[in-house]
């Protein structure tokens, strides 16, 4: 293997997303989190950003029925009557802040800032230059990004997509912060021009669950509320999840959970600070007292050991109803909700606990210790994020916790069920609005019946096949609604390669980012308004609405005047376009000028929207009717939940090598990086490190601190991302940690999950050598 060649990735200034930093201090993983540093934290971003008067305006809007959704991540909220005024978390303080900052990127910072300039700086800097605050153009063969109206952009962009041989040479991508209304025209815009290339950032993220979910229940979302959280679960298990960083509020809710007496197991290989004591900065006790402990249990599993870990639950569970029948299992659940049963039990029975606990890298009695747990609890609900999604056998790993939920009757009643905890603020939304590369038949047959219309049926590109269509030439015209595809993207060489191989690139946007020099052989960027402000269309002010992970959907109204008068809104700059190249066929500037119209549409075209206008004007909105919950109805293939036969494995670790996670920091979201410190894992001033394990340092011949090469190993051959600092931290063997975007140039295009596609960020094998640029 150490024959292959080794491709020089990683080393342009600009392939992290992270400033030049010095020398990186690590003072180990916290115990507890949010507290007074939290407040302090919010405090300095939005101070900074946005001045005193603009941060009291916007930050007391945040998560009100009046004001505007948290732009951050997909958590829900409490009922409107249990709101706090500060409904929002250092997170979405952070978020809030840096969307509604007064710096501008304008005319004059692009003439004086050259793309060789721009492509040479990070992404930090790139995004920390302000908002986009009019259009831009970048010729053929020009140096500059130069002004552009917006007439001319949109018909510039008209006119290269009709030029196309085949609609099928266009990408439409979309990132999660896109609205429900903005996301219907975005897809009713693709498949009116006729191609099903919709590739959105949900192919790297919960495509996973949605995949395990839809073949085993019938449907691709979580099945939980809020209140199942706060109120009704017994045991709450954590899985593959950091919500003290990605889902602050949740500690809010488990909190809650807590102080009635469930119980918290949280599977994970690092010991995030979240699942220590909480320090809830809403009460006076959780500041000033001693918090609350949250998990009763760290299961500290191998990465890539779920799947081996749930396997050895249900052996655990089937094990024990053999020995005592009707003890352990919900057999009339299972018998008049499920199919599959008996096969799944006679595998589990085979199952042998020594490859089971080399697999997960946990003990048998830990396993079992789990299983008492979960025989003491009458309703459980599992919970997890991108630390299950995105391995080679996520798909099979989500299902087994299906399997899990399903032995005891988990699903469809109160405090149970399957939690997929969504990333972006309107991510599962925009699935529900048809945002997908291979939507189902039903729904295109009522697009067309509302539109009149004959939608494209063949399946489209998702992100890597974009990517990789995209690297062949086979497309030329690459749309972006939001994201960063260039840094969120495997392989990011071979995918910035690909963008420039494109005709024509066009970014929706409202900061520069690392994508946007990463051009095709003309671009443009377009500004659009954010979460935060008013959207004022010729029928008056307009609002937008989301769909958070517990299926809520509702409101969301910005507060701030808009950040430069040249910012159209996501929905005009796609109807605008739509009119240019189809003239009024479908309504496009009546829908741009009432977002009421749009809705409507949803109404007709989406399951579960009747009367939406009225409902969505409600406060706190409405819950989208999910089958297996609201019913034990299950819309598989067979009409029945799904049991299915899922053979343990996990990633193979060769001597010598250790597998790789990347995860976020608690100073980001996603590609945004806000600073260089991780504060809940005792890091400060850098990203560029690497989270080692004692004996593998030991045995790899480094100490704590010195300055290595991460270098993965592919069946393609080997890429390098230099000049990490090792920082010893309690992973278990052979698991290293790191931050994303960094080490995207180490993931293989090639590196997919079954069946999902989704790029194994989770599970990198690697090596490490001590850096040659000392
Ligand atoms: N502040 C902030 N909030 C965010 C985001 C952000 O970047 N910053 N991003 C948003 C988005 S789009 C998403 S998808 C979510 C992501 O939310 P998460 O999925 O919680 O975020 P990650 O940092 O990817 O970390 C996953 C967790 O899984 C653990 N893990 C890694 N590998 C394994 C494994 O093999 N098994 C198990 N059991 N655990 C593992 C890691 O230690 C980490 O605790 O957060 C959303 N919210
Ligand atoms: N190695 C590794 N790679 C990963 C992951 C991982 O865990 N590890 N996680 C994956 C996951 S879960 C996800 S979701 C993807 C994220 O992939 P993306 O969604 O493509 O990336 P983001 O960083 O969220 O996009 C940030 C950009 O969105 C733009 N933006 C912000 N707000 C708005 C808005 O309101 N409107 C518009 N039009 N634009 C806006 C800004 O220009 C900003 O620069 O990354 C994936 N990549
Ligand atoms: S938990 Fe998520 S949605 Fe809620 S305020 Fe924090 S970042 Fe925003
Ligand atoms: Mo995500």
């Amino acid at each position: 293997m150490a024959e292959q060649p080794t491709r020089p990735t990683g080393t342009s200034p600009a392939a992290g997303n992270a400033p030049p930093e010095s020398e990186p201090m690590s003072s180990g993983p916290k115990k507890s989190s949010v507290g007074i540093h939290g407040i302090i934290e919010s405090a300095h971003y939005s101070l900074e950003e946005m001045g005193p008067r603009r941060s009291l305006q916007t930050l007391l809007s945040v998560n009100h029925v009046d004001g505007f959704d948290c732009p951050s991540c997909a958590w829900g909220d409490p009922d409107p009557e249990h709101r706090k005024s500060a409904e929002f978390c250092e997170n979405g303080a952070k978020a809030v802040a840096w969307e509604a900052t007064r710096k501008r990127v304008d005319a004059s910072f692009f003439a004086q800032h050259p793309i060789s300039d721009l492509r040479e700086r990070d992404g930090h800097w790139l995004e920390a230059q302000g908002r986009l605050a009019q259009p831009m153009h970048l010729a053929p063969g020009a140096t500059h990004y130069a002004p552009i109206s917006w007439d001319d952009a949109l018909t510039l962009t008209a006119e290269r997509l009709r030029g196309l041989a085949d609609p099928d040479r266009a990408v439409f991508y979309t990132s999660g912060r896109t609205s429900n209304e903005a996301a219907f025209l975005y897809q009713l815009l693709a498949r009116r021009f006729g191609t099903n290339n919709l590739p959105d950032c949900s192919n790297m993220c919960h495509e996973s669950s949605g995949a395990a979910l839809a073949e085993t229940l019938g449907i691709g979302k979580g099945l939980i509320t809020y209140a199942d959280i706060t109120d009704h679960a017994d045991l709450i298990i954590i899985v593959g999840q950091n919500p003290g960083t990605c889902h602050p509020r949740m500690l809010t809710a488990l909190e809650q959970a807590k102080r009635r007496g469930a119980r918290i197991i949280a599977a994970n290989p690092l010991p995030e600070a979240g699942f220590g004591r909480f320090h809830n900065p809403q009460t006076g006790r959780g500041l000033a007292g001693p918090g609350t402990q949250l998990a009763d249990r760290h299961v500290p599993v191998r990465i890539n050991g779920d799947l081996a870990y749930f396997a050895g639950l249900n052996r655990a569970l089937i094990e024990r109803e053999d020995a005592r029948p009707g003890s352990t299992l919900d057999r009339d659940f299972i018998d008049r909700y499920c199919d599959g049963f008996e096969a799944a039990a006679a595998a589990w029975r085979a199952l042998d606990w020594s490859e089971i606990e080399t697999l997960s890298g946990l003990s048998r009695g830990t396993i079992e210790d789990c299983a008492a747990d979960v025989l003491r609890a009458d309703s459980v609900i599992v919970c997890w994020a991108m630390g299950l999604t995105q391995h080679r056998n996520a798909v099979a790993t989500i299902r087994e916790v299906v399997n899990f939920l399903l032995l005891r009757g988990n699903i469809g009643r109160p405090g149970a069920g399957p939690a997929p905890i969504r990333g972006h603020s309107n991510v599962q939304g925009d699935r529900t609005m048809g945002v997908w590369e291979k939507m189902p038949d039903a729904f295109l047959d009522r697009l067309r019946d509302e539109f009149d219309f004959e939608p494209p049926r063949a399946h489209g590109l998702d992100t890597v096949d974009s990517i990789k269509a995209m690297r062949d030439g086979t497309i030329d015209v690459f749309i972006g609604l939001g994201g960063n595809f260039a840094s969120a993207t495997p392989d990011t060489d071979v995918t910035e390669a690909a963008l420039r191989g494109c005709a024509l690139t066009v970014h929706v946007a409202t900061k520069l980012n690392r994508t946007h020099v990463c051009h095709g052989t003309e671009a443009l960027l377009l500004p659009c308004l954010g979460r935060t402000e008013r959207d004022r269309q010729a029928t008056g002010e307009q609002f937008v609405t989301v769909e958070d992970t517990m299926a809520m959907v509702h409101a969301s109204r910005g507060r701030l005047l808009p950040g430069s008068p040249h910012l159209r809104s996501e929905v005009a700059i796609i109807a605008d376009l739509g009119h240019t190249l189809f003239g009024e066929d479908l309504g496009w500037h009546a829908m741009r000028d009432d977002y009421a119209l749009i809705r409507r549409h949803i109404e007709h075209v989406v399951p579960g929207f009747h009367a939406f206008e009225q409902r969505v004007r409600q406060p706190g909105g409405f819950m989208l009717p999910r089958p297996p919950r609201d019913s034990r109805t299950f819309p598989t293939s067979t009409g029945k939940a799904r049991f299915t036969v899922n053979p343990p494995t996990a990633h193979e670790v060769p001597p010598g090598h250790l597998l790789l996670t990347t995860v976020r920091s608690h100073d980001q979201f996603n590609t945004t990086v806000y600073g260089l410190d991780d504060r809940y894992r005792g890091i400060k001033g850098g990203r560029r490190v690497v989270f080692l394990n004692r004996d593998d340092l030991r045995d790899l011949h480094l100490g704590d601190g010195d300055l290595v090469d991460l270098i993965s190993v592919n069946p393609d051959g080997e890429r390098r991302a230099p000049g990490f600092r090792a920082v010893r931290y309690p992973t278990p063997r052979g698991c290293a940690a790191a931050y994303f975007p960094e080490t995207n140039v180490l993931v293989a295009l090639d590196a997919t999950a079954e069946t999902s596609n989704t790029p194994t960020t989770k599970s990198i094998l690697i090596r490490v050598e001590l850096s040659r640029a000392r």
